[in-house]
């Protein structure tokens, strides 16, 4: 509907600075080492691939915090890249696959999306909601900051003026969740955001939930949607390799399944996988983790069981 042609580019993004943990800068690599570009190919895309993208020079080594924020000029300013990345990729009729690296990329990825469609609605995957502000977070890691930043909650940091703010509370959902911090709880409720936690998905199964998630921010099944899924919503069981993982997540099936429902809208207009930290665990479980995320990628671009 809102692509004309089978068209993605994928935006790769070693980056780690939102987070402490070494080695979530190389998920991407792992993913593309993987196949990935021939795999979606073989579902019948034009595939784009422009590179891995180059941090370093935006990388501000003097960094100090900003209140108890982490590298928060490195973070921002590479976010704002990303953000005119895929922005110019969805100008462009492409569907942009952003590679993470941690998710304080999807202030920047989202931003994009938004650039181009204000009203899209944003599915968020994850064990984690991601929306502590600066008020409230406590680890001062920004990958768990973003939908504050982009919603325009908390108060405002200089650094990060270029986010826009324009992603309404309406436009968000939430499935996957088990490790919400307190004060995010209170930020849910307070602004009404809905959310489908791991309580939800085994009470009406995944198949109702991403029902009801779809009917909330997307009554008419009218509006672009970007998937933004976090590695770690899955149980540790099926995605070891990452950096905050936390037991009692989805099944391979019902992560998959998401995604399969996502792509049966026909209204996806962009995606990231994130979280992904192939220096985490074993090697047999760090090829679990790739092939579990370039599967998912596969079935948010139409692979079928059938
Ligand atoms: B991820 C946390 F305190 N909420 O703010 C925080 F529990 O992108 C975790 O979902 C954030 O992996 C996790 O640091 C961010 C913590
Ligand atoms: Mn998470
Ligand atoms: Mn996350
Ligand atoms: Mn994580």
């Amino acid at each position: 509907q809102f692509l004309a042609e089978k068209k993605c580019a994928i935006v790769a993004c070693p980056f780690s600075g939102g987070q402490p943990k070494a080695g979530v800068d190389e998920g991407p690599m792992h993913l593309l080492e993987a196949g990935l570009v021939s795999q979606l190919e073989g579902l019948g895309w034009k595939v784009s691939f422009d590179g891995h993208h180059q941090f370093e020079g935006i990388s501000a080594a003097d960094d100090p915090p900003i209140g108890i924020l982490k590298n928060p000029r490195f973070v921002s300013r590479v976010s704002e890249f990303v953000a005119n990345v895929v922005g110019k990729h969805i100008a462009n009729g492409e569907l942009p696959v952003t590679l993470g690296g941690d998710h304080s990329l999807a202030m920047g990825t989202i931003s994009g999306t938004l650039s181009k469609y204000p009203e899209a609605c944003v599915i968020w995957i994850d064990a984690h909601t991601d929306i502590n502000t600066v008020e409230s977070t406590e680890s001062g890691n920004i990958h768990g900051m973003p939908v504050s930043f982009l919603m325009g909650l908390g108060s405002k940091v200089e650094e990060f003026s270029w986010v826009k703010s324009i992603l309404k509370p309406e436009n968000l959902v939430y499935i996957g969740l088990r490790d919400v911090d307190s004060g995010e709880k209170k930020i849910l409720r307070d602004n009404n955001i809905k959310a489908f936690s791991m309580h939800e998905v085994d009470k009406y199964g995944i198949g109702k939930v991403v029902e009801m998630a779809l009917d909330h921010v997307n009554p008419d099944r009218n509006k672009p949607i970007h998937l933004s899924f976090d590695v770690d919503a899955l149980d540790p069981s099926v995605a070891p390799s990452t950096g905050t993982p936390v037991r009692g997540g989805l099944t391979f099936r019902e992560g998959h399944y998401i995604c399969e429902a996502i792509y049966e809208t026909g209204l996806l207009v962009a995606m990231d996988l994130m979280e992904v930290n192939p220096s985490l665990a074993d090697a047999v479980s760090v090829a679990q983790t790739v092939a579990v995320g370039c599967s998912l990628l596969r079935s948010a671009l139409g692979e079928t069981l059938l």
